[in-house]
């Protein structure tokens, strides 16, 4: 320590309790550049290069300190100057850099990598003001910028840079590099390009901006409103310049280690995270051509290279670009796609499955499967689902192409930053191994028992929503109670995700609560999510969240039992704060729709029980935890699938028959909410819940309501058997660590290193 304090001190050029946290904060990134330095290995066969519109990195001081072993030192450096780690960690802007699961899932995964001791990058770019500012304005979503960019920021600038052209014009993309270092592992990069001429000062009112303008906005924002053609094609933009860039990139550096390109397989692995990066098959076999590769031959190297994951079944998601996009954009892809779409219908006389389709839309899924060599899902069901239905014209074709990866969470983040306090108490318990090896949290089994063991867990609880009560207080003003039970729902608003479902049981308790029947215990509602800036019904329901929550807390008799807590501007920081003080995890989605989920391992792994559907990674915990440790509900997704084909669900007879359903969602309408609220919006929302709920919320209203109350009645009868199943979740999560889902990938996908 006596060193550190050294080396600190010399770094501020003054004592360390003279200094301003800027100070230390700057003092602390150097130190810890210099030390990730140290742990750059030459790259020796195989690399990884992970291609992703999103890396949801957060805040990276703590968690760069933690995995250089440095955190514990350097807080009690700092406290021993009268600074805390946490006032410090303020300073820091967090990287806006995703969205949600894909983008974080991308960071979880470069972490395990870099831990794992795997040579592997990951390619993206450098949104300048990431996603959106999320702000409540009159209980409406509004969004500003989000300016992340700035002194303290952790993107290296470098010299290196590669010429992209875009609708016949060229740019020069300049490469920045943030470090990734394993836990007692080795340093990798995150790469993300940039043009220099990109400029904030062209964004207009809230996050409008001119779309035409390329030189200047091109990497303002991650997602530009696509809801109108110039941000359709400013998509197709950002992307080409992130594989063009890439792929140029990935090239140069396997030359430089001596591939003649022929044998780029010995070099190179490229994983395609969603479709976003889909272009760089075509620019791969483009620029292999372009060195004097025959096609043929170029398009074998680059199937063998390129590996698919797929994060959805949702339709929408699935990306297609209409063929005069492309022409426009990049119009020296087109004959390269042509050509791969040529191969495809000499190949099978199966239309379904060719890339250009008959009414010239360009299928980036279906040229991802056909010139790759492996298509993955994120979580079993989601596999079979692919497998059977969505793509099952595909994996007709390939059988062996397909395979599944369940998601995972890196340990590093959401333990040991986020809960200090119950990192340690295990450690305490079972020793120091499970931070590298989690299966070792099974150990944790021979506690369930333990009287002591699980009183210790639920003050450790307690003291963690008191913690988060505190900083709601602090930041947002609002007043919770930590003895009340905290069910927490955060994740991007989505129909399909369902907080619909929660907003209508919330409502009903409101009437419960009213009528004299109260439940087992107070219930505090968290939401964090933020709703895509053209999702006019996503924002219509953070909407009436807003509202009710406004309700309840003006009347009295059921305030007491009652609260809804929406946090604004959701994002990883606010995540780590939520995620330790939670007791009951909501993943509710309609059963086959959430590819996998992330949000549900996180709780779990800190002692929270699910409440939730058969869908996703649900399934998983489910059977890991068994059915006494979780609350499941819901149709199921074999059900819902079959409804949908049958086209025909008809929300209005549900409405009819059911008086609770018509008492919830009349409500929204109702004198209370229009008091406060826009009947615009609660109108829409109500509309839209009686004529369509295309996500099927009120086939599955009862069963939700009968689960939950089951949960809030145990809550509040046993808090010690609670507790007991909360030590079994935690027992269980090894299985969803990122460090085995990578193993996984590097055995049956990659093969690094070799
Ligand atoms: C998300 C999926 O919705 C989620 O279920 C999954 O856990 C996550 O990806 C990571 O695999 N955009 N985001 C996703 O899919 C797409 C497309």
């Amino acid at each position: 320590m006596a060193e550190l304090e050294t080396t600190l001190t010399e770094l501020c050029k003054k004592d360390l309790n003279m200094c301003t946290y800027e100070e230390i904060y700057t003092a602390l990134l150097h130190l810890v550049e210099a030390e990730s330095a140290k742990r750059v290995v030459p790259v020796s066969g195989r690399k990884l290069y992970y291609i992703s519109a999103e890396f949801l990195i957060g805040k990276l001081l703590s968690n760069n300190l933690i995995n250089l072993g440095l955190y514990d030192q350097v807080k009690s450096c700092l406290e021993a100057h009268g600074k805390s780690m946490a006032e410090l960690e303020e300073i820091e802007p967090e990287p806006s850099l995703g969205n949600g699961g894909l983008g974080r899932l991308a960071a979880c995964f470069l972490d395990s990598v870099a831990t794992l001791n795997l040579p592997g990058d990951g390619i993206g770019l450098r949104y300048h003001c990431g996603l959106f500012h999320q702000n409540f304005t009159s209980l409406l979503q509004d969004e500003t910028p989000d300016y992340w960019l700035g002194s303290h920021d952790w993107a290296e600038k470098t010299d290196t840079s590669y010429t992209v052209s875009l609708a016949g014009k060229d740019y020069t993309a300049r490469l920045y590099r943030i470090a990734v270092t394993g836990y007692e592992g080795r340093t990798n990069y995150l790469n993300l390009f940039d043009l220099d001429s990109v400029d904030s000062s062209c964004i207009e009112e809230g996050i409008s901006f001119d779309k035409s303008d390329i030189a200047r906005n091109l990497t303002l924002f991650l997602y530009p409103d696509d809801s109108d053609d110039a941000g359709r094609l400013l998509r197709i933009y950002q992307q080409y310049l992130m594989v063009s860039a890439g792929a140029q990139m990935i090239l140069e550096e396997c030359t430089q280690r001596g591939s003649n390109l022929h044998d780029l397989y010995d070099y190179a692995a490229v994983q395609i995270n969603d479709t976003h990066p889909s272009m760089v098959i075509p620019e791969l076999i483009r620029l292999l051509c372009a060195k004097g590769i025959a096609f043929e031959e170029a398009v074998e190297i680059v199937t063998k290279v390129c590996a698919y994951t797929n994060h959805t079944i949702l339709a929408e998601a699935l990306e297609k670009w209409p063929r005069h996009y492309l022409n426009k954009v990049v119009p020296q892809l087109m004959p390269v796609i042509e050509k791969l779409d040529a191969l495809v219908r000499s190949k099978t006389a199966d239309k379904s499955t060719a890339i250009i389709d008959d009414n010239d839309l360009v299928h980036m899924a279906h040229m991802d499967i056909h010139f790759t060599h492996s298509t993955n899902g994120v979580a079993a069901l989601h596999t079979e689902i692919l497998k059977g239905s969505e793509l099952n014209h595909f994996y007709r074709l390939y059988p062996e192409k397909f395979n599944n990866k369940t998601n995972g969470i890196t340990f590093r983040r959401w333990l040991l930053k986020c809960n200090p306090e119950l990192t340690a108490f295990i450690e305490s318990l079972i020793g120091p191994g499970f931070k590298k090896d989690a299966s070792d949290l099974e150990k944790l089994a021979a506690f369930t028992e333990d009287e002591n063991v699980l009183r210790r867990l639920a003050a450790i609880k307690q003291d963690n929503k008191k913690a988060l009560a505190h900083w709601l207080k602090s930041t947002q003003n609002i007043t919770v109670n930590p003895d009340s039970l905290f069910a927490i729902q955060s994740k991007r608003l989505h129909e399909y995700k369902r907080q619909q479902l929660n907003l209508l049981y919330l409502i009903h308790q409101y009437f419960e609560i009213k009528a004299g029947h109260l439940p087992g215990t107070p219930l505090t509602a968290v939401f964090g999510a933020k709703a895509a800036p053209a999702y006019t019904i996503a924002k219509d329901i953070i909407h009436a969240l807003l509202v009710l929550s406004a309700v309840i807390a003006d009347d009295p008799e059921v305030s007491k039992w009652l609260q809804i807590v929406f946090i604004e501007n959701y994002n990883v920081t606010a995540a780590e704060k939520m995620i330790p003080a939670c007791d009951l995890s909501e993943q509710i989605s309609l059963a086959s729709k959430e590819a996998s989920g992330t949000g549900n391992m996180k709780f779990m792994l800190n002692g929270a029980l699910t409440l939730g559907t058969m869908d996703g990674a649900n399934v998983e915990i489910a059977e890991a935890v068994g059915q006494e440790n979780i609350y499941i509900f819901g149709e199921s997704s074999a059900q819902v699938i079959r409804r949908y084909r049958h086209g025909d669900y008809c929300a209005r007879e549900w409405y009819d028959i059911d008086s609770n359903i018509r008492r919830a969602v009349n409500f929204l309408t109702g004198s209370e909410m229009l008091a406060r609220g826009s009947r615009d919006h609660l109108g829409r929302l109500q509309n839209e819940l009686i004529q369509k709920d295309w996500f099927q919320t009120l086939p599955d209203f009862n069963a939700y309501l009968v689960r939950k109350s089951q949960a809030l009645a145990d809550y509040a009868l046993n808090p010690l058997d609670w507790t007991r199943r909360a030590l079994v979740n935690i027992s269980k999560a090894g299985f969803f660590s990122s460090d085995r889902t990578i193993a996984e990938y590097n055995n049956d996908i990659w093969h690094l290193g070799i």
